[in-house]
């Protein structure tokens, strides 16, 4: 324990990241800016060539000249092979994907793989970081007994086991791994020692506390966050049926000092918020009191509601959805990211696609198109479109030259503004059909 402590300070240690994708390869990077040598690991070649010829395949703010520079100062590289890897390591960060299935029950495949090989093939006193999100109960219940019999020494002794779960959000990774306090909980002192030294070197603040603790609160983050924005979609719905504006509802309710409504939408995406509050309420006994699964169930509505609101706004333009033209703004899950994983587009373009409307997406961030035909400008995907649909609040997005737009638009153009960044009056003036999440009118 005290030559790993050692190691640390002196940044003579060998560190491992399996898993190179949005958290492993920032991950990588910022240890060995911090000094040390870091090996990353990953399954697609491409993305150990790209890493080794010192770019980053993330797109990612600041990413790319943080991996040119360790790379070049020989203190990165990305590897195909985990052996070679993991017996040189004298820590490892496991960051692999732990997603949920149909039945929506967490998928730990990626992450048993990966303790396989570690258990198999780490040597004496190795340090082994989870930063994985992984439901309650599965450090002390699956990961310990795995590596404890694969490598016959125990937890805390023969080796060390933390959990230290990720808290960054794609477009402000860096930034956040570096300033969001981090919680570090190991299965046993020594473990919660050696792994706080650790990310001391990368993160300003370090929680220490115990294994489970940390399962949870990570777990608790993301479900809170999930929740609020239920509410404010539900409270969205409410005030389309009082006729009032839920932006502005939100907006004084807000002026409260304790009150902190989130902002309605066209629902959640992304890799973490839709699928951690089932990693929570897993192997849970909550009967029909299930706050976690209703508010999941309302933002997944959501989708719906915008292909509801735009059968409503093209029946009042005396139009039909079949042979409809619509123009949808964003694939990217939320804004000013490339990243589409679980974006709400998709369920919306295969939603109007499924009722016959011809759909052009246009996303200046992101190359995802979820089957619908690609514009390469905003006036490409709005010429003699029937309907734009906002999905992401891309910045690009906040400032739309409406006039332009409505002299390449079909007659009896509609907007349908899944994120409320469209100045309504402004767009019924310029004589669009406008409707927006949460935007009740009385008239
Ligand atoms: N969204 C809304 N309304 C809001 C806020 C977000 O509809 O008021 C939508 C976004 O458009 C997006 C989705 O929610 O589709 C998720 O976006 P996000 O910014 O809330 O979160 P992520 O998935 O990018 O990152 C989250 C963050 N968690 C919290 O803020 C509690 C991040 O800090 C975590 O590190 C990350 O999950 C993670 O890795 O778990």
């Amino acid at each position: 324990m005290e030559k790993l402590l050692k190691d640390i300070q002196n940044r003579s240690l060998y560190l491992t990241v399996l898993g190179s994708g949005y958290v492993g390869l920032p991950t990588a990077a910022l240890f060995a800016d911090a000094g040390f040598h870091v090996i990353a690991i990953d399954v697609k070649p491409e993305v150990v060539k790209t890493v080794n010829s010192g770019a980053s395949p993330i797109n990612e703010p600041g990413l790319h000249k943080l991996v040119s520079r360790n790379v070049q100062a020989g203190r990165l590289k990305a590897t195909l092979n985990s052996t070679e890897a993991l017996t040189q390591a004298d820590a490892l960060i496991i960051s692999v994907q732990t997603p949920i299935d149909q039945n929506k029950k967490p998928n730990l495949s990626f992450l048993t793989k990966a303790l396989e090989e570690v258990g198999n093939t780490m040597k004496e006193r190795t340090l082994v970081v989870i930063s994985s999100t992984v439901p309650p109960g599965t450090m002390l219940r699956k990961v310990k007994p795995k590596l404890e019999s694969l490598s016959d020494s125990k937890a805390d002794a023969g080796f060390y086991l933390a959990y230290v779960p990720k808290r960054i959000a794609p477009g402000k990774t860096l930034k956040e791994f570096v300033e969001s306090p981090r919680l570090v909980g190991g299965v046993g002192p020594n473990s919660t020692k050696i792994a706080a030294e650790l990310f001391r070197t990368v993160c300003k603040k370090v929680i220490e506390t115990d294994v489970a603790t940390a399962e949870v609160a990570k777990l608790a983050e993301n479900t809170f966050r999930d929740v609020n924005i239920a509410f404010a979609n539900q409270l969205a719905l409410i005030c389309e049926q009082h006729g009032v504006d839920a932006a502005e509802v939100i907006k004084l309710a807000n002026t409260h000092p304790r009150v902190n409504i989130h902002i309605p939408g066209p629902g959640v995406g992304g890799p973490c918020l839709p699928k951690d509050p089932y990693l929570l309420i897993h192997k849970t006994e909550l009967g029909e009191q299930n706050i976690i699964k209703t508010a999941r169930q309302v933002n997944d509505y959501m989708r719906k509601h915008i292909i509801d609101l735009t059968i409503q706004a093209l029946k009042k333009a005396g139009k039909k959805i079949r042979d409809s033209k619509i123009a949808i703004l964003g694939t990217a899950y939320k804004a000013n990211v490339d990243d589409s994983r679980l974006s709400p587009s998709e369920p919306i373009i295969h939603g109007l696609l499924h009722l016959g409307s011809k759909v052009t997406v246009y996303d200046l961030h992101c190359n995802e198109t979820f089957g619908a035909k690609k514009a390469n400008s905003l006036h490409e995907a709005v010429k003699s479109a029937d309907c734009l649909a906002i999905i992401t609040d891309h910045t690009e997005f906040k400032n739309l030259n409406l006039q332009e737009i409505k002299a390449l638009m079909n007659k009896k153009p509609l907007i349908i503004d899944g994120r409320r960044i469209v100045n309504p009056h402004n767009a019924k003036n310029l004589g669009f059909i406008y409707y927006g999440v949460g935007f009740g009118t009385r008239n």
